[in-house]
This record gives C-alpha cells, sequence and structure tokens, in this order.
C-alpha cells in the first residue's frame, strides 16, 4: 500500500516536472532556427488567411438573408380554415403548400389579394394582387393578376391539398407579397374564360370563404 502511494506520487511529480521543463527547454535550442523560418512563412499564408474568412463571412450572410419563408392562416365566418406556407430561395420562385379544410367538394378560386387588412372580414383584403395593372387570369397566362393562382379542388371530404410554383409572389423587393392575403373563394375561378362581367377582374369566383395575412415565419 505504501509502495502504491509513493509510486502514484513519484509519478505525478514525473509528470509534472516533465510538463514544467519540456516547453523550457526547447525553445532556447529552436529559437535560432525557427525565427528565421516563421518569419518568411508568415507572410504568404497571412495575406491568404486574410482573404479567406472575408470570403467566408460574406458567403453565408448572402444566403440567411436571401431564404426567406412564410405563413398564412386561413379563417373566415364559415367552417372553412386553412394554412398556406410560402418558401423563396433567392430570387427564385415561390413555393406555395397550401391545406384547406371544409370546403365544399369541387373547384375554388385561390387568390393573394392586395391587403392585408381583415378589419371587415375578407372584404377588406381589397381586390386581387396586381402590381402591374394586368386583366385577371390564370396563373400560366402572360396576362394575368400576380395574385391570380388560379383553383384549389377539394375532395370528397372537402379538403383540398396543392403545391404551387411561381414567380410573381416573391417575399421581398418592390412586389412582395409579405402583407397581403390570401383568399378561399365560394366558385370555381373562371381564368378570365367565362364571358361574365366579373371574369376580367375576380373570375366570377363567389364569396370570400377565409382568408388570412402572410407573415414571415423562422427558417427553421
Ligand atoms: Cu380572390
Ligand atoms: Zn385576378
Amino acid at each position: 500500500m505504501q509502495a502504491l502511494l509513493t509510486a502514484a506520487m513519484a509519478a505525478q511529480t514525473v509528470l509534472f516536472t516533465a510538463a514544467h521543463a519540456s516547453p523550457l527547454l526547447p525553445p532556447s535550442s529552436a529559437r535560432p532556427f525557427h525565427s528565421a523560418f516563421v518569419g518568411q512563412s508568415i507572410r504568404l499564408p497571412s495575406t491568404a488567411s486574410f482573404k479567406l474568412p472575408m470570403a467566408a463571412v460574406s458567403k453565408p450572410l448572402t444566403v440567411v438573408a436571401a431564404s426567406k419563408k412564410a405563413v398564412a392562416v386561413l379563417k373566415g365566418n364559415s367552417q372553412v380554415e386553412g394554412v398556406v406556407t410560402l418558401v423563396q430561395e433567392d430570387d427564385g420562385p415561390t413555393t406555395v403548400k397550401v391545406r384547406v379544410t371544409g370546403l365544399t367538394p369541387g373547384l375554388h378560386g385561390f387568390h393573394l389579394h392586395e391587403y392585408g387588412d381583415t378589419t371587415n372580414g375578407c372584404i377588406s383584403t381589397g381586390a386581387h394582387f396586381n402590381p402591374n395593372n394586368m386583366t385577371h387570369g390564370a396563373p400560366e397566362d402572360e396576362v394575368r393578376h400576380a395574385g391570380d393562382l388560379g383553383n384549389i379542388v377539394a375532395n370528397s371530404e372537402g379538403v383540398a391539398e396543392a403545391t404551387m410554383v411561381d414567380n410573381q409572389i416573391p417575399l421581398s423587393g418592390p412586389n412582395s407579397v409579405v402583407g397581403r392575403a390570401f383568399v378561399v373563394h365560394e366558385l370555381e375561378d373562371d381564368l378570365g374564360k367565362g364571358g361574365h362581367e366579373l371574369s376580367l377582374t375576380t373570375g366570377n369566383a363567389g364569396g370570400r370563404l377565409a382568408c388570412g395575412v402572410v407573415g414571415l415565419t423562422p427558417l427553421e
């Protein structure tokens, strides 16, 4: 027992002195050799390593600022409700995922309206978002409102699910749709081709069943 303790203490002393002694000894002998090398080799990497951190810093900042995600929770004066999520990478198209429940089976007009104002229900969200002064159309038409996203289709359970990719509803810039509102309608949007007096303004899609304001949400 005594022997073990002494051995352990001795081992500790050896480690201790070794840790202290070794850093002290080599520098005094190595210094004259190293200083000449270190002085020269540091100059080249120092300019290179100055550029690298700057590139590494500016790149992630650009990526973080360019990716945007938003959500709209749709509600109204009926059983109809839903959630819409929007994601945009850089200046690319916006991917819109929609899930609405409580609908009658079939087609329902689905648009982005100009205002995120629901003080008087979905009526106060205004007309279709139309920054380029166009007439109403289908999402794939050249001539359309930016907010024209066509129809969503409800199944026999009254559930409509859709994924849309669109170039006219960005989440940043002058035509950003953040702060505007999605509206789901009572009737089918005729996409401007119904011949009704409302076809070229609203697609004659009828009443507004539910709406929700687009707001930014964390990227996850
Ligand atoms: Cu609408
Ligand atoms: Zn429209």
